[in-house]
C-alpha cells in the first residue's frame, strides 16, 4: 500500500473541491430527464444579471434554493433545476460604456465567470438547459411573442406623458420609478410626452387579482399584498358633468358617489389634454405656465398630502348632475392625468386634499355626511368616516354608506349621467426603451401601410452589431444611427420603410424564461407545449422580494395571455414562492461607500464552498437578513471537519447504503428521528433547524464511537451515512467525500432518502406522577416530549385522580412535563 492510499486524517477543503468537480461534470447528476416516469418537481430560482462575478447575495439564494432542489432529488422526484442569464439590459450597457467595450463582450465574459463560479459553488443546476436572453435563439421567441401579443391587441403604441430618466436618457415604467427616482441610477424622474409601446396588462387586471387566491397559502404575504396594492382595484362610479362650451360631458371617477351633493368644484389634471381643451381663452396662458411647473414634479410629490396645493382656475363651470348647481372647474397637479379619468369632483368636506385646495383658493365647502365630529366647514379637517347624510336630498337621514352609494348610482344610471364602475391603479406596461442592449422591436414603419410586423419567418430580427459606435444615451435609441439597418423595404408593399428603433424592457425577456427552460433548444416555437405541460408550473420560485411587484406581475400576465392563446394549460406560473433576506455586514447593506462589502471569492478561498454555504443556510430562517459580521464560517468549517472525521472512523463493512440490521438502538433512534424531522423541516423551509439537527446527530455519533458501542457498531455506519446524505443538501463536497470514504459510489446526490423504520420513532416513555393535595394518586406512562396541556388533560381524566378530587373545585394545577402534575383542590 502506498502512502497516498492511507486514510487522510486532515480535511483539505480545496483539494476535495478540485477532486469532485470533474467527477460531477462527468456524472451530471442533476440532468433532468424529460421522459422520466417519476413525479416531477421544478425548482426555479431567479436568474442573475451578468454584472460582474457572483456576490454574497447570489451565494445565499442559491444555497437556500439548492437545499430544496437536492432534497426533492433525494426523495425520488425527477427534478428540473435550471439556470440561465438575464443578459440584456441597462446595467450591462452602462458598464460597457464605462469600460469602453461592447455590451456583448462585457456580458458574455461575465456570464462565463459566473458560470464557472456557480459550478465551483456546486449548485445542482442542470447546465444542459442554460440560456441567455441576449442570444438570438432566445430573443427570436421574445419577438415572436411580442408579435402574437400585438395581433391580439395586447401590444400597441400610444402618445402620452411618460417617466423619463434624464441621466439614463430613457423612459421608465412606473414600476421602475422608486420615490420619484430612477430605480437604476437614482436620478430624479421627469415627464415627457412620447409615443411608446405598451402591453395591455390592464385587460388582465381582474384576473391578476382573482387568480392569486389559491396562492395565498404558498406565496409570502408581503408579495400577495404588494401585488394587490399595485393592481389597486377600487369600486366607485363614473359621473358626468356638463361643462360649458363642450358638447361631450366630462366624466369624473369617484369612490364616493354618495357625496355628490357636496361636490362644490371640479378639478382636472393640469397635464391632461382635457385641461387645455376646456380652458377659457383668457386663462390659457396661466394654464400653460402652470403646466411647465407641473411637468417637473414626480407623481409621488404630486399626491403627497402635505404639499401646499397649487392650481389654475380654468374660467368655466360644470353642472353637478344631481343638484343642477354650476360649480367652477380648476386644473391642479394633485389630480393625476393617468388615473381614473384624470378629472375629479371635489368634495372638500370629506376629502382632505380637496379641502386643502378649497382653503387655498377660497372655494365653498359643504358637509354632506355628519359623522358627529366637528364640522369640516369650520375646522378644515375633512371627515371621512360614516355618519348620517345631510344636505343630500333623497339621502338625508340615511346612515348606511353602501345604501347611499347604491341610491346615487341608481339615480345616475336612470338619468343617464353616470354608472357604477371598477377602477384599477394598474397602468399598461410601457415596454419600449431608447437603449441599445435589448431585443429589437420587430416592427417596421411604412409611409403607406403604417405599422407592419416583421414577418415571422424573418425572425430573429438581429440587433445590429454597432461595434465601435457611441452607445451613450442621448434620448433616441442608438439603433436610429444604424442607417443600413433602419432603412428597409416594407414587408407588405415593398415601399420605403424604417425599422422601429426602440428595444424592449428586459422585463419582457424575464417574463417567459421559466417556460423556455422546459425545452431550451426548441426551434418550432418559444417552447415545446408538451414539455411545458410536464414541468410547469414551477413548484418553487426563490428570489428577492424586490421583485414582488414588477417581475412577478409581468410573468403572471404573460402566462395568462399564453393560456388564452391555448399554449399552456395553467394560469399561474409559480405554485409556491420563497423570498430570501439580504446578506448585510455590520448592520448595514453592503456598499462600496460604506466599505463594508464582503467578497464572496475571498470567503470561498478562506473557508471553502461548503463552509460558506453551511453558514448561509444555518444563519437563520431564510427570510431573515444575515449579518455576515456575526457569522462564523470558521465554526462551520470545524463542524464539517467533525462530520468528515466520522466517515474515516467507521469500521463496519460497507454494504448497501442505509441497510443496517441490529446495532445500538439508542443511536439508531436518534438517526431515525433526525431523518424523519429533517424532511418536515426542509418542507417547512426551516433549513437552519434541519442543519442544527444534523449537528446533533454528528455529536451523538461521535459519542457512540468514542464512549459508546464503538466504531464497529453498524448503527455508527448508518448514522454516518445519514449525516452524509443530509449534508449533501448543504455541503456537497464534504458529503461526497464522506460518501466515498464510507465505501459508496458517487454521487451522494443520488443516495436517495431511506425509509424510516416506524418502530425506531416510538419514543421511550417516562412515568409521570400525579399528586392531589400532595398525595400520589396515579402514575402515567407518557412520551418524554409531551406538552404540558396534554399531560394536564390526561392527569385530570385519570379515574384515580377523578376519585381523589371527588367533585371538589380544582383551584390550581401545576404541571412539570413530563414528570409531575400537582392538583390543588
Ligand atoms: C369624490 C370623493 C369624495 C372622493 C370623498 C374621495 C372621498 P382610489 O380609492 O385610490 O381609487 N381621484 C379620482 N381620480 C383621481 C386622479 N386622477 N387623481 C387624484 N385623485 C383622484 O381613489 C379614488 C378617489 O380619489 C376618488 O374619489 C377621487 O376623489 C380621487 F369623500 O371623489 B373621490
Ligand atoms: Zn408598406
Amino acid at each position: 500500500m502506498s502512502e497516498q492510499d492511507e486514510t487522510p486524517t486532515t480535511y483539505d477543503v480545496q483539494a476535495v473541491q478540485e477532486k469532485w468537480l470533474p467527477v460531477w461534470d462527468e456524472l451530471e447528476p442533476f440532468r433532468a430527464d424529460d421522459g422520466s416516469e417519476r413525479e416531477k418537481k421544478y425548482a426555479l430560482t431567479m436568474f442573475p444579471y451578468p454584472s460582474g462575478d457572483l456576490h454574497m447575495g447570489h451565494a445565499e439564494v442559491t444555497a437556500l434554493h439548492d437545499v430544496i432542489a437536492r432534497y426533492w432529488r433525494l426523495r425520488g422526484y425527477e427534478v428540473m433545476n435550471p439556470m440561465g442569464w438575464d443578459s440584456f439590459g441597462l446595467p450591462a450597457e452602462n458598464a460597457a460604456i464605462r469600460n469602453d467595450e461592447h455590451p456583448a463582450t462585457y456580458t458574455y465574459a461575465n456570464i462565463e465567470t459566473q458560470y464557472e463560479s456557480f459550478k465551483r459553488y456546486a449548485v445542482g443546476f442542470d447546465w444542459s438547459r442554460r440560456l441567455h436572453t441576449s442570444d438570438p435563439e432566445y430573443y427570436r421567441w421574445t419577438q415572436w411573442l411580442f408579435l402574437k401579443f400585438r395581433e391580439r391587441g395586447l401590444a400597441y403604441r400610444k402618445n402620452s406623458p411618460v417617466n423619463w430618466c434624464p441621466n439614463d436618457q430613457t423612459v421608465l415604467a412606473n414600476e421602475q420609478v422608486v420615490d420619484g427616482r430612477c430605480e437604476r441610477c437614482g436620478a430624479e424622474v421627469t415627464k415627457r410626452e412620447l409615443t411608446q409601446w405598451y402591453f395591455k396588462i390592464t385587460d388582465y387586471a381582474q384576473r391578476l387579482l382573482d387568480d392569486m387566491e389559491p396562492l395565498e397559502r404558498s406565496w409570502p404575504d408581503r408579495v400577495i399584498t404588494a401585488q394587490r396594492n399595485w393592481i389597486g382595484r377600487s369600486e366607485g362610479a363614473h359621473v358626468e358633468f356638463v361643462v360649458e362650451g363642450r358638447a361631450e360631458p366630462v366624466t369624473v371617477y369617484t369612490t364616493r358617489p354618495d357625496t355628490l351633493f357636496g361636490a362644490t368644484f371640479m378639478v382636472v389634471a393640469a397635464d391632461a389634454a382635457l385641461a387645455s381643451e376646456i380652458v377659457a381663452d383668457d386663462r390659457r396662458a396661466d394654464l400653460e405656465a402652470y403646466r411647465d411647473e407641473v411637468r417637473k414634479a414626480s407623481d409621488i410629490d404630486r399626491l403627497a398630502t402635505d404639499r401646499p396645493k397649487t392650481g389654475v382656475d380654468l374660467g368655466v363651470t360644470a353642472t353637478n348632475p344631481v343638484t343642477g348647481e354650476r360649480v367652477p372647474v380648476w386644473a391642479s397637479d394633485y389630480v393625476l392625468a393617468d388615473y381614473g379619468t384624470g378629472a375629479i369632483m371635489a368634495v372638500p368636506a370629506h376629502d382632505q386634499r380637496d379641502l386643502d385646495f378649497a382653503r387655498v383658493f377660497d372655494l365653498p365647502v359643504r358637509r354632506v355626511v355628519d359623522t358627529g365630529e366637528p364640522n369640516p366647514e369650520e375646522t378644515y379637517e375633512a371627515t371621512t368616516g360614516d355618519g348620517t347624510y345631510v344636505n343630500s336630498g333623497p339621502l338625508d337621514g340615511l346612515t348606511d354608506k353602501a345604501a347611499g352609494i347604491r341610491t346615487i348610482i341608481q339615480r345616475l344610471e336612470a338619468e343617464g349621467t353616470g354608472r357604477g364602475t371598477v377602477n384599477f391603479r394598474l397602468r399598461d406596461w410601457l415596454l419600449s426603451r431608447q437603449r441599445y442592449w435589448g431585443v429589437p422591436i420587430p416592427v417596421v414603419h411604412c409611409e403607406k401601410c403604417g405599422e407592419v410586423g416583421v414577418p415571422y419567418d424573418q425572425l430573429p430580427l438581429e440587433l445590429p452589431d454597432l461595434r465601435g459606435a457611441d452607445l451613450k444615451p442621448r434620448g433616441v435609441s442608438p439603433l436610429a444611427a444604424a442607417t443600413d439597418w433602419v432603412e428597409v423595404a416594407c414587408p407588405d408593399c415593398g415601399g420605403p420603410a424604417r425599422r422601429d428603433t426602440d428595444t424592449m424592457d428586459t422585463f419582457v425577456d424575464s417574463s417567459w424564461y421559466f417556460l423556455r427552460y422546459c425545452s431550451p433548444h426548441y426551434t418550432d416555437g418559444p417552447f415545446d407545449e408538451e414539455l411545458v405541460r410536464r414541468w410547469m408550473p414551477a413548484d418553487i420560485y426563490i428570489g428577492g422580494v424586490e421583485h414582488a411587484v414588477l417581475h412577478l406581475l409581468y410573468a403572471r400576465f404573460f402566462t395568462k395571455v399564453l393560456h388564452d392563446m391555448g399554449m399552456v394549460d395553467f394560469v399561474e406560473p409559480f405554485a409556491a414562492q420563497l423570498n430570501q433576506g439580504f446578506v448585510i455586514n455590520r448592520g448595514k447593506k453592503m456598499s462600496k461607500s460604506l466599505g463594508n462589502g464582503v467578497s464572496l471569492g475571498e470567503q470561498l478561498a478562506e473557508f471553502g464552498v461548503d463552509a460558506v454555504r453551511l453558514t448561509l443556510v444555518f444563519a437563520g430562517p431564510p427570510e431573515d437578513d444575515i449579518d455576515w459580521s456575526e457569522m462564523s464560517p470558521g465554526g462551520s468549517l470545524r463542524f464539517l471537519q467533525r462530520a468528515w472525521r466520522l466517515s474515516g472512523d467507521v469500521r463496519s463493512p460497507a454494504g448497501r447504503p442505509f441497510a443496517v440490521e441490529g446495532g445500538d438502538q439508542a443511536l439508531r433512534k436518534v438517526t431515525a428521528r433526525t431523518l424523519h424531522d429533517a424532511a418536515e423541516l426542509v418542507e417547512a423551509y426551516r433549513f437552519n433547524v434541519m442543519v442544527a439537527r444534523v449537528m446533533e446527530l454528528v455529536n451523538a455519533t461521535r459519542k457512540a464511537i468514542d464512549s459508546g458501542p464503538g466504531p464497529d457498531d453498524p448503527a455508527v455506519r448508518e448514522a454516518t451515512e445519514v449525516v452524509a446524505m443530509l449534508l449533501s443538501m448543504v455541503a456537497p463536497y464534504t458529503a461526497e467525500e464522506m460518501w466515498e470514504r464510507l465505501g459508496h459510489q458517487p454521487s451522494v446526490a443520488n443516495a436517495g432518502w431511506p425509509q424510516v423504520d416506524p418502530a425506531l420513532l416510538v419514543e421511550d416513555s417516562v412515568t409521570a406522577v400525579v399528586q392531589v393535595q400532595g398525595k400520589v394518586r396515579a402514575r402515567l406512562e407518557v412520551s418524554p416530549a409531551i406538552a404540558e396541556a396534554e399531560l394536564e388533560a390526561l392527569a385530570l381524566a385519570h379515574p384515580d385522580v377523578v376519585r381523589a378530587v371527588d367533585g371538589r373545585e380544582v383551584r390550581k394545577v401545576v404541571v412539570r412535563a413530563p414528570k409531575l402534575v400537582n392538583v390543588v383542590v
